[in-house]
C-alpha cells in the first residue's frame, strides 16, 4: 500500500495583519465595515454594524482594536477572539461585541480565502442544500397586509412575519408603509436630528392582533409558516395571554415577547402557552441566554453574528443551545450589512441546529456598494461558492454614501411615559 508517510513539516510561518481600516457608508443606511489586510496581500471584511450608534463602533475600533491588531497573526482566530475580549476588561455590551464581531468576521473571510473555499467548508461543510429564510409583510389594514404578503410570496419566501397597526395607535414597530419616502423595506432609523417618536397602548395591541393572524389564516391556509415580533413591550403576563390567544393560528415563533434583560420572565410565558418563543437581536454573549438555554424557556436564538462577537462566538452559542434541541434564528434586518449576512449564511449552512433566517432585502444603493454572491431562490438562501465570505466592498462607491446620522424611535405610552420601543 503506498500512501502519505507522516512527515515533519515546520511550523506554519505567520501571516501579519499590515492594515486595518474602518469604513462607514451610507448608501440606503449606514454602515460599518472592517478591512482586515495581510502581508500576503489577502483582504478580510468583517461587519459591525450598530443601527444608530455606528459611530460607536467605528471609534471603538479605529481607536482601541486597529492598534492592537497590527502585525499580529492573521491566522490566529481564535486567539484573538480571547485577546479583544479579556484584554480590554470591560467586558460584553454591544459596541465592544459588534467591534469584536467585526474582526472575527474579518478573520474568519481571510481564513477561509487562503483556504481557497467557502467560509462554509471550514466550518464543517453543508448540512443542508438550501437556507430557509423569512421576509417581512406588514400593512396598516387586512388589505395592505395581504397585499405584502402577496408580494413576499411572489418573491419566493415560503415564510412571513406578519406585523400590522392597530386601531388608536398611530404609529407601531414593524409597518413599512406609514414612514415616509422609498420603501425598499422596513428600515425604523429615520435620518432626523432627534428620534422619531411612536405611541403604544398594549391593550390594544393585545385586542386586535388574534384578529388579524385568524384572518390571515383563512386568507393563506394552514401551512404557511407565520412570525410575528413583540418587540419587548409586554409583561411577562401580557406575553403569556398573547402566547394562548394565538396558539391556534399556530404561529412559528412569536419573538421578543418580553424586554430582553430578564431571562426569568420567560419562565412565567413557558408556563402558559405552547407558542413557539424568540428571542436574542438584542443580546451580545452567551451569558444573556444562560437561563433561557439551561431551563429551555426559548425554541430560538436570535442573535445577530454582527453583535456577538462573530462566527465564533456564535458558534459556541449555537452548539450550547443544541444541546437543549433550541435551534437558530439569526437575526438578518437591513441593519446587518451584506458582509454579516454573508457570515450569518455560512453559519447557517454548516451548523445541525439550523431554524429559520430572517431576510430583508436590501436596497439597489448597498447592492452597488456590496458586491455579494449570495443567492435567493424559492424561499431558500445560499451563501455561493466564492473562496471566502463572498461578498467584495467596492471603495469607491462606499465614498459617494458618507455617513448620515440616523436614529431608531422612542416609544411613549399614551400618558407620554417612556415605553420599550
Ligand atoms: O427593530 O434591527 O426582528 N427584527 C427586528 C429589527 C430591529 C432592528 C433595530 O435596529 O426587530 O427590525
Ligand atoms: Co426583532
Amino acid at each position: 500500500m503506498s500512501g502519505r508517510t507522516l512527515s515533519h513539516r515546520p511550523e506554519r510561518r505567520p501571516v501579519k495583519i499590515v492594515a486595518a481600516e474602518v469604513i462607514v457608508t451610507s448608501p440606503n443606511r449606514n454602515f460599518v465595515t472592517l478591512k482586515i489586510t495581510t502581508e500576503d496581500g489577502i483582504t478580510g471584511l468583517g461587519d459591525g454594524t450598530l443601527n444608530g450608534r455606528e459611530l460607536s463602533v467605528a471609534s471603538y475600533l479605529t481607536d482601541h482594536v486597529v492598534p492592537l491588531l497590527l502585525g499580529r497573526d492573521a491566522h490566529r482566530i481564535e486567539d484573538t477572539w480571547q485577546y479583544l475580549y479579556r484584554s480590554a476588561y470591560w467586558r460584553r455590551g454591544p459596541v465592544t461585541m459588534a467591534a469584536i464581531a467585526a474582526v472575527d468576521v474579518a478573520l474568519w473571510d481571510i481564513k477561509a480565502k487562503a483556504a481557497g473555499m467557502p467560509l462554509y467548508q471550514l466550518l464543517g461543510g453543508a448540512s443542508r442544500n438550501g437556507i430557509m429564510a423569512y421576509g417581512h409583510a406588514s400593512g396598516r389594514d387586512l388589505p395592505e397586509l395581504f397585499d405584502s404578503v402577496r408580494k413576499h410570496l411572489a418573491l419566493g419566501f415560503r415564510s412571513i412575519r406578519i406585523q400590522t397597526s392597530v386601531p388608536g395607535i398611530d404609529a407601531v414597530y414593524g409597518v413599512a408603509a406609514q414612514t415616509e419616502g422609498e420603501r425598499y423595506d422596513y428600515e425604523p432609523a429615520q435620518r432626523t436630528p432627534l428620534p422619531v417618536e411612536e405611541d403604544w397602548d398594549t391593550r390594544a395591541y393585545l385586542r386586535h392582533l388574534p384578529g388579524v393572524f385568524e384572518a390571515v389564516r383563512n386568507e393563506f391556509g394552514p401551512e404557511l409558516p407565520l412570525l410575528h415580533d413583540g418587540h419587548h413591550r409586554m409583561t411577562p403576563i401580557q406575553a403569556a395571554r398573547l402566547g394562548r390567544d394565538l396558539e391556534p393560528y399556530d404561529l412559528f415563533w412569536l419573538e421578543d415577547c418580553t424586554p430582553a434583560e430578564n431571562q426569568e420572565a420567560l419562565r412565567l410565558v413557558r408556563q402558559h402557552t405552547t407558542t413557539p418563543l424568540a428571542i436574542g437581536e438584542v443580546f451580545n454573549t452567551v451569558w444573556d441566554y444562560q437561563t433561557l438555554i439551561r431551563e429551555q424557556l426559548i425554541d430560538y436564538v436570535r442573535s445577530a453574528v454582527t453583535h456577538t462577537g462573530g462566527i465564533t462566538a456564535m458558534r459556541k452559542l449555537l452548539d450550547f443551545a443544541a444541546q437543549y434541541q433550541i435551534k437558530s434564528g439569526i437575526h438578518g434586518p437591513t441593519d446587518i450589512s451584506p458582509v454579516g449576512m454573508a457570515a450569518a449564511l455560512h453559519l447557517d449552512l454548516a451548523i445541525h441546529n439550523f431554524g429559520i433566517q430572517e431576510y430583508m432585502q436590501h436596497g439597489p444603493l448597498t447592492d452597488e456598494v456590496f458586491r455579494q454572491s449570495f443567492t435567493f431562490a424559492d424561499g431558500y438562501l445560499h451563501p455561493g461558492e466564492q473562496p471566502g465570505l463572498g461578498v467584495e466592498l467596492d471603495e469607491q462607491a462606499a465614498a459617494r454614501f458618507p455617513y448620515v446620522a440616523a436614529y431608531l424611535p422612542v416609544n411613549r405610552l399614551k400618558d407620554g411615559t417612556v415605553h420599550d420601543w
